[in-house]
């Protein structure tokens, strides 16, 4: 039958997709509790489709204080197509503004804690096809594999968002209090498969205050 033929298909989509599982993750984190090589998250968004901005929201909690990829967004083409890269332990909430380069500016916006960084312009014709193949916890070298234990993510991984458009400021603000789902990938209905040894556990700390320095509150 189809499904047997699936299982046994070398294609990385169809073959990921009869894992996966939709879940409200409110309150909830990924533990990456070791340096590995296989632990991932493979993420689904609801309706594939390609884009020509985005927006990623994400935070993380690590105590590793080498580099370390939390979110890899590959396609056919290109294993990093959009990739958030982490090069010091933090408890950080991130959000990047990406716009496309064929029909508008390519200009990307990072907010790291609530501070927004200098802005810098993509590459050329930047535009993500579809589909996308979109993990956390692994940088690869591939469009599906190539990992790294010395770039996989340790730690907590929580409230990953993602948008077709570009957020305001004001959707940023309403993301740090959990008050902005998303129309791509949404913390609150989160297809997704666990691929090696990653747990999903209650958050110890949830919201944040704001723009201090102290991001998180006790939930
Ligand atoms: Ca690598």
């Amino acid at each position: 039958g189809v499904g047997c033929w699936l299982l046994y298909s070398d294609e990385p989509f169809i073959t990921d997709s009869l894992f996966i599982i939709s879940l409200d993750l409110s309150g909830k984190a990924f533990i990456f509790p070791k340096e590995t090589n296989t632990a991932h998250v493979i993420l689904k968004p609801e309706t594939p489709k390609p884009l020509g901005k985005l927006t990623v929201c994400l935070r993380s909690y690590t105590e590793i204080t080498r580099e370390h990829c939390l979110f890899s967004l590959a396609t056919n083409g290109r294993d990093n197509m959009f990739v958030i890269f982490q090069t010091a332990p933090n408890i950080t909430g991130i959000c990047i503004n990406q716009e496309g380069r064929i029909t508008d500016s390519g200009v990307i916006q990072l907010w790291v804690n609530g501070k927004v960084y200098p802005r810098k312009v993509s590459n050329k014709g930047f535009n993500i096809p579809s589909p996308a193949s979109i993990i956390l916890g692994q940088d690869r070298d591939f469009y599906v594999g190539g990992f790294q234990a010395s770039q996989s993510f340790v730690g907590e991984i929580s409230e990953v968002y993602m948008w077709d458009y570009v957020l305001t400021l004001e959707d940023i603000k309403q993301v740090q209090t959990n008050d902005k789902m998303g129309n791509f990938l949404s913390w609150t209905s989160f297809s997704h498969e666990i691929k090696g040894d990653v747990l999903v556990q209650p958050k110890l700390q949830c919201k944040c205050l704001g723009y201090t320095d102290s991001l998180y509150y006790p939930c």
